[in-house]
């Protein structure tokens, strides 16, 4: 395992360090102490070529702003809050509104955006680099100083590890996730119409127009949202269907079922490449890029409609009167713990 430190440029006048994390079959990621933002997964494909099968902007300095969240932590909380507002131990929260009438992604400066200190090891069997930040009581709207630590851990096993923690010294809201893009054709050859999806879920939370939660849990049998034999993320994307109005494609939240291991399997045929999720979160939003940004990516293409999907594990987001708060509630003291793992394979 091999573990390389680079310093790729400055943002406010603070230096951004790139962490690449690589096995012995040269599998491994590049992420960056801004954001904890993941620019590269490094995956061989069915011939052993090595590719990144995450979207990268070619400009580093995009990042600073990183319009579409391009491989980011998100936090303190994920999604939208409807209307910026939310109550905790009967005190409504005033959050900062930063996506049209809802609070989206943590506020204006979520964690997406903040410098994370950085520790990093490595043995025969992993390597990891583990951010840890403050966030001070009253940041983004949010109360208690909440110590986060988020670990990125690659294996011998071409295995991608995500964990979180968090402690709060006051009860306060907290849905961690992160917001890499996948697209398994390597350097976005393809787009992720025929990659085949499978997901381990028979529900899905109901949007209302805002795309905020309604409170409502949809039963997916046999609709487009339908996932639990693989099929094409392209065959009903397109479907009449309310839900997938409102997204413009998919951009919900699936509540996943218990019980099974692998909650989600990404698989691109020409590539032969695979990607299984597991995971301790009950949710998962599947976001297929459906309202690109006009940045130019790493591979010299613009980003289009569909381009890759975004697989944010996490709780579901809240709605009006604190529709499903309770998943994000963190009990002062309480430890907040998850853990995500992108588990990649080829098949010939
Ligand atoms: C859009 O609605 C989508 C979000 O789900 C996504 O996270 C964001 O773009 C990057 O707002």
């Amino acid at each position: 395992m091999e573990i390389l430190k680079i310093l790729i440029g400055e943002f406010n006048n603070k230096e951004v360090e790139s962490y690449s994390l690589r096995n012995s079959k040269g599998f491994g990621i590049n992420v960056l102490n801004y954001g904890g933002i993941i620019t590269d997964v490094l995956v061989p494909d069915k011939n052993g070529i090595i590719e990144n099968v995450v979207m990268k902007y070619k400009d580093i300095n995009v990042y600073k702003e990183n319009p579409s969240y391009y491989g980011a932590l998100i936090g303190r909380t994920s999604g939208r809050i409807a209307d910026g507002e939310v109550t905790v131990n009967n005190t409504t929260l005033k959050l900062n509104k930063n996506y049209g009438v809802n609070q989206g992604h943590g506020g204006d400066i979520g964690f997406s955006k903040k410098f994370l200190n950085a520790k990093t090891s490595a043995n025969e069997s992993e390597a990891y680099v583990e951010f840890d930040y403050l966030s001070p009581s009253g940041e983004e709207g949010y109360p208690g100083n909440l110590e986060l630590k988020v670990r990125y851990t690659i294996t011998e096993e071409n295995e991608l590890k995500i964990s979180y923690r968090a402690i709060s010294d006051e009860d306060t809201l907290v849905n961690l996730t992160n917001h890499s893009y996948f697209n398994l054709s390597g350097n976005c050859k393809d787009n992720i119409l025929n990659h085949h999806l499978y997901i381990d879920s028979d529900f899905l939370v109901e949007l209302n127009e805002n795309s905020v939660p309604t409170g409502n849990i949809i039963e997916i049998g046999g609709t487009p949202f339908d996932f639990t034999n693989p099929k094409t993320i392209g065959r009903d994307i397109n479907e009449e269907d309310y839900q997938l109005e409102i997204g413009q494609g998919y951009d919900h939240c699936w509540i996943l079922n218990s019980g099974n291991d692998v909650k989600m399997r990404l698989y691109h045929k020409d590539s032969g490449r695979q990607m299984d999720v597991y995971t301790n979160q009950n949710g998962v939003v599947l976001y297929t890029q459906n309202f690109p940004d006009e940045e130019l990516l790493d591979c010299n293409k613009k980003p289009n409609r569909r381009d890759a999907i975004a697989i944010e594990t996490q709780s579901p987001p809240i709605g009006r009167d604190n529709v499903f708060a309770k998943y994000s509630l963190l009990k002062k003291g309480e430890e907040y713990s998850k853990e995500t793992i992108y588990k990649f394979s080829t098949i010939k």
